[in-house]
Order: structure tokens, then C-alpha cells, then sequence
């Protein structure tokens, strides 16, 4: 391809400001000493830990390995004092982040990127933000968040309500439920910290549950000095193990097929596990087959099924939140969330057996005639998650064709990283990513495009785009690999089944970290095999 040269106002643009976006700057800026522009809509870094301030906002990987592993001084200096880490803790750290390596000078905040266009004659992009302004860049890397756009819906009468309607996405800083009468929609993994945290704060609290859950102990509390200091003193070993394992949530996941074993030796792994915490141990540190074979998976969801009826105390409240159906959503793990049921000022209401009507300006009605009187109603129902923040936006690849009009039918990426018809366009958690903590997948892939970008800017490569192939056959790959799991089974944000009218597709790439990362290095060790790297520069080339 023939481009005219222009000189770029930067050389690169990146798009949001959380996990991903600092540190992409900072490699960028810091490492490979390119001149870089940040953009965040939010206003202040941080992303899902600065918009999520909901009661009960925390962390579901253990704090140990939710953080950032590539500066071994960051990692010794940087206390925890749970299990746990709440939202405040993780945004401070970020915050932290930001200011240690003078990173916030770069990072224009309150301003949202509107569009971004890529020209094929000069071989730039363009990005608008939400003020009009344009800046030109060589390469655009998007840290947008996989589940960063709340997905509000729309419930009649919803516009009528007359108390405090709030997304935990966007949780008001002057909202304080102490005392009142609060309902909420929705028992994901957000809205079961919700409840545990709004049912000690509300005067009374009215939960909206669509499905019930499987919901395991979260095992938080306190952790002492010395146990940091332990933890600090064996970091190495720890991220090893993380960077090769499947799930990286700082476990060994266990070997053993479930059904191998006698039930009763079943029985004491769930307990044991049930007893240590965590939804990600529960479901890959038991047992090997828990989200893979139906037969173990039905093992797994009896035992947590069996937990249910022991705790909750009325037996119709108890039926209610027993799910039925596959253990094949993200696990979900809390402290004491079955237990909150048992609470005088807690209401649980089946909205599949009694169906919202409408919300009314008192609160909501359901099918039942019942109107629930509220002062606040939150929604704790999700994210259009993976694709919803690129959509949201006028991207537009070669020819002007923008993106929704590649992605019809799901979005699809090559490595999660890529996309063909984006040339110089890179997504941190893009779409078939791996399914992890995110934390790891975020530094595997930030340190995988600084050495494409690096590579490229060495070699005067202008032009760095996957081949259509290379995309299909990574996308096919992902496909069987989900399907070798319980997971496209079950209806969740994973596949895209909980917005109405979304296609349903594969969005991740389920075979774990240690597998993602030696394709990550398999295709950079073949000179980038699936990406063609065009448009020597021949000034450099000389
Ligand atoms: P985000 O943190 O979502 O940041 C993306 C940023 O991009 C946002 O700030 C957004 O405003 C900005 N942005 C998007 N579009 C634009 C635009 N057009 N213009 C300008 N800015 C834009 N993951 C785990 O692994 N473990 C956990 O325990 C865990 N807990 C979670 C708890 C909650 C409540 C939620 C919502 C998510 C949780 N996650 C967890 C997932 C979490 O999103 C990731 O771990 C991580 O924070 C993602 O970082 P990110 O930078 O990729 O995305
Ligand atoms: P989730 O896991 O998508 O949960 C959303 C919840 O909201 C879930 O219980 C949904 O019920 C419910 N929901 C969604 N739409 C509706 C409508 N229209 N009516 C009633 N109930 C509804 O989102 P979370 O924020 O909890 O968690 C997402 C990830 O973020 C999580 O995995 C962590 O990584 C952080 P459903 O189950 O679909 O019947």
C-alpha cells in the first residue's frame, strides 16, 4: 500500500484510563519513549474501580494478585490489609500508579472519545472527542473495559420514579441508603455485594432476583503484616505460577476429574474448599471438571444447593434462591450472602414467578398487584459487556466501514488484541481475550502490543494489521474451546445472552492464561505470523 507521510500530532492514543489504559501509557510513554495522549470520559483514572462505588464494591480475586506485576519495587511497597480489596483500596492503588510514574500529565480526563476514523492515504488515525476536538495519531490502543457499559433496562414507567434510581456503575457520591427503603434489580456478582453490604445500611431492603444464583463464601477478612510480608517475600514464585496457570486467580487448580473420586472424598474437597473461599477455587481449585463435564458440575451445584437449604432459615425464601439449573456462570463468592435472607429488614421477591409490571413513582409493581414502596432503586443489572464500549463509538477501520458493520455477527478479533480491517488498532480485553483476573491478561497483552509497537517503530513498519485468516482462525478457535466447557450453556454476559436482542457468541478464549500467553509468544517468536506488517519506511530501511 502507498501512503502519503504526514507527521502525526502523537504517536499514540489510547482510550480509557483503567487497569489497561495506565498501563499501556506507561509503556508507551515511559518504556518505548513514544509521545502519547491518553483520553478517559471518567473524571478521574481508574475505570471500574472509580465508577463502581456501590456498598459492598470490592474485588472477587484476592488482593494478593489483583494488581500489577511488572515492577517488582511496586510490588514490595504496596501494602494490603484484606483479603480482599474495596473499592477505595483499588483505587487508590491506581492512583498511585498514575502519579509514581508522572503518568496523569498525559491523561486528558471528563473527555470522551466519540469516533476514531483511520486514513488510509497518510495512514493515521483520527480521534474526536466528545468537545469536537481531533488529534492524529499512528496507532490507537483501546483499554475501553469489558464491563464498563451498564447495560439500564428498560422497565416501564422507569423514567417515573420519583426516589434516587442509580446504576452501581455510576454510583453518586452524595447517595447514603442508611435508613431507607431500597430496592434493587438484579443478583449478578455486583448485586450479591450489594445486598450483604445495603441490607446492614437499609431500613429495609427489597431484592428483584431474575435468577438465582450459586454463590459460594468469599473467606474475606483481615491479613496481618506478617502474612504480606510472606506473601511479598514469595512474589516470584507467585506470578509464575499465575502467568502459567488457567485461571490466574493465584490458586493451583486442581487435576482431579470430580467423578474419579468417591462421593464422600467430594464431599470433603467442597467443604474444604467452601470453608478456604473464593468462586474461582470453588469451581477450578475442587475439582478439574467442574465447568466441563455436566455430571460434576451437577456435584458441585448439589453441594451448594445443599448449603442453601441449610442456611436460610424459611423454607420459601429458601426455594426461591435455589437455582436449578448448570454451575456455568462467572462464580460468584460473597460473605454471607445467603445469610442476609435470615435478616427481619430483607425481602426477596421472584421476579420469574412474579413479574415486575412497571416501576410507578412510589417504587415498583408487581404482577401480583404488590406496589414495593422505595426511596432508592438500584440496578445491578450488568454490563453490555466485551464489544458494548467499542459500538458505542464511530470507529471506523479501511474504507470508512465502521465497526458494527465487521462485527454483525458477534465481535470477533484475532488474540483478542486485533482486528483486521483496523490496521495500527490494538483492544486490551478486546473480544476473545482470555477468561481470567484480568489483571495478568492485562499485562500479558500490554506487554505483547509495547513489543509489536516497539518492533515496528525499529523497523519503519507503517502499517501492522492481522490478516482476515488469521482472525477466522482464532475465532473458530475460541469457539471450540468454549464449547468444550458448560459455559455457552448457561445465559450470561459471557456470551452476550443478557442483553435482549444481542447476538449470542463466543467472547472469550477459554483455555487460560499459560495457554494464551505461549500463542501470544508462538506468534511474535514466527516474526508476527497472522499480522502483515506492510509499508516499510524507507528512510529506515536504508
Ligand atoms: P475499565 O476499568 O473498565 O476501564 C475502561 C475505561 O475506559 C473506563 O474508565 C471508561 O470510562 C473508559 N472509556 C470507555 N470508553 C471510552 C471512550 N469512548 N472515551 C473515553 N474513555 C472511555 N476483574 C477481576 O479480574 N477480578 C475482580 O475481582 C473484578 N471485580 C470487579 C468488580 C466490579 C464491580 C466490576 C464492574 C468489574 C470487576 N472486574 C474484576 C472486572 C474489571 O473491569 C477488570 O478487572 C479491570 O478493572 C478492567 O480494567 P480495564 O482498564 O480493562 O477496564
Ligand atoms: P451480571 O452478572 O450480568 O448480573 C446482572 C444481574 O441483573 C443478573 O442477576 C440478571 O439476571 C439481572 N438482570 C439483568 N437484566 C435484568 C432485567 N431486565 N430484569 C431483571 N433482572 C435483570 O452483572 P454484574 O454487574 O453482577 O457482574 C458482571 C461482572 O462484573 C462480574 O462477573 C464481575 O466480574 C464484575 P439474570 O441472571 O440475567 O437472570
Amino acid at each position: 500500500m502507498s501512503t502519503t507521510t504526514r507527521t502525526p500530532d502523537v504517536d499514540a492514543i489510547v482510550i480509557g484510563a483503567g487497569f489497561g489504559g495506565i498501563y499501556m501509557l506507561h509503556k508507551l510513554r515511559n518504556e518505548l519513549g513514544l509521545t502519547v495522549k491518553a483520553f478517559e470520559k471518567g473524571g478521574g483514572v481508574g475505570g471500574t474501580w472509580y465508577f463502581n462505588r456501590y456498598p459492598g464494591a470490592k474485588s472477587d480475586t484476592e488482593g494478593f494478585v489483583y494488581r500489577y506485576s511488572f515492577d517488582k519495587d511496586l510490588l514490595q511497597e504496596w501494602n494490603w490489609t484484606t483479603r480482599y480489596l474495596d473499592q477505595p483500596d483499588v483505587l487508590a492503588y491506581l492512583e498511585h500508579v498514575v502519579e509514581r510514574y508522572d503518568l496523569g500529565r498525559d491523561i486528558a480526563l471528563n473527555t470522551e472519545v466519540t469516533g476514531a476514523a483511520f486514513d488510509e492515504d497518510t495512514a493515521l488515525w483520527t480521534v474526536t472527542t466528545a468537545d469536537g476536538h481531533q488529534l492524529t495519531s499512528r496507532y490507537v490502543v483501546n483499554a475501553l473495559g469489558l464491563l464498563a457499559r451498564s447495560n439500564i433496562p428498560d422497565i416501564p414507567g422507569r423514567d417515573s420514579f420519583a426516589g434516587r434510581l442509580v446504576h452501581t456503575n455510576a454510583w453518586p457520591a452524595d447517595l447514603d441508603i442508611t435508613g431507607t427503603r431500597v430496592g434493587v434489580i438484579g443478583t449478578g456478582s455486583t448485586g450479591t455485594q450489594f445486598i450483604v453490604a445495603a441490607a446492614r445500611m437499609a431500613g429495609h431492603l427489597t431484592v428483584f432476583q431474575r435468577s438465582p444464583q450459586y454463590c459460594v463464601p468469599s473467606g474475606n477478612g483481615p491479613v496481618d503484616q506478617a502474612e504480606v510480608d510472606r506473601t511479598k517475600e514469595d512474589f516470584d514464585a507467585i506470578w509464575d505460577q499465575v502467568r502459567n496457570s488457567v485461571v490466574a486467580f493465584g490458586f493451583e487448580e486442581s487435576a482431579v476429574e470430580a467423578m474419579s473420586v468417591p462421593e464422600e472424598e467430594r464431599r470433603r474437597v467442597f467443604q474444604e474448599n467452601w470453608d478456604k473461599g473464593n468462586g474461582f477455587r470453588f469451581m477450578f481449585g475442587t475439582f478439574a471438571d467442574i465447568a466441563t463435564n455436566p455430571e460434576s458440575n451437577a456435584a458441585a451445584a448439589a453441594f451448594i444447593r445443599s448449603k442453601i437449604a441449610e442456611i436460610v432459615e424459611d423454607p420459601e425464601t429458601a426455594r426461591k434462591l435455589t437455582p436449578t439449573d448448570l454451575y456455568a456462570k462467572r462464580p460468584l463468592c460473597n460473605e454471607g450472602y445467603y445469610e442476609t435472607y435470615n435478616r427481619d429488614n430483607v425481602e426477596l421477591v421472584s421476579i420469574k414467578e412474579n413479574p415486575i409490571q412497571e416501576i410507578t413513582p412510589a417504587g415498583v409493581r408487581t404482577a401480583d398487584g404488590v406496589e414495593h414502596e422505595l426511596d432508592v432503586l438500584v440496578f445491578a443489572t450488568g454490563f453490555d459487556a466485551v464489544d458494548g464500549n467499542y459500538r458505542a463509538m464511530d470507529l471506523r477501520g479501511r474504507e470508512g466501514r465502521h465497526i458494527d458493520d465487521h462485527w454483525t455477527d458477534g465481535p470477533t478479533s484475532y488474540l483478542g488484541v486485533s482486528k483486521t480491517g483496523f490496521p495500527n488498532m490494538f483492544m486490551i480485553l478486546g473480544p476473545n481475550g482470555p477468561f481470567t483476573n484480568l489483571p495478568p491478561s492485562i499485562e500479558a497483552q500490554v506487554d505483547w502490543i509495547g513489543e509489536l509497537i516497539g518492533t515496528a517503530e525499529r523497523d519503519g513498519v507503517r502499517i501492522v494489521e492481522p490478516t482476515r485468516e488469521a482472525e477466522d482462525g482464532w475465532t473458530a478457535a475460541c469457539e471450540e474451546i468454549a464449547n468444550t466447557t458448560l459455559f455457552p450453556k448457561a445465559d450470561s454476559w459471557i456470551f452476550g445472552a443478557n442483553i435482549p436482542g444481542k447476538k449470542r457468541t463466543v467472547m472469550f478464549y477459554m483455555a487460560g492464561i499459560g495457554a494464551y500467553r505461549q500463542q501470544l509468544a508462538e506468534v511474535a517468536d514466527a516474526g508476527y505470523k497472522g499480522f502483515e506488517l506492510s509499508g516499510q519506511d524507507e528512510a529506515a530501511a536504508v
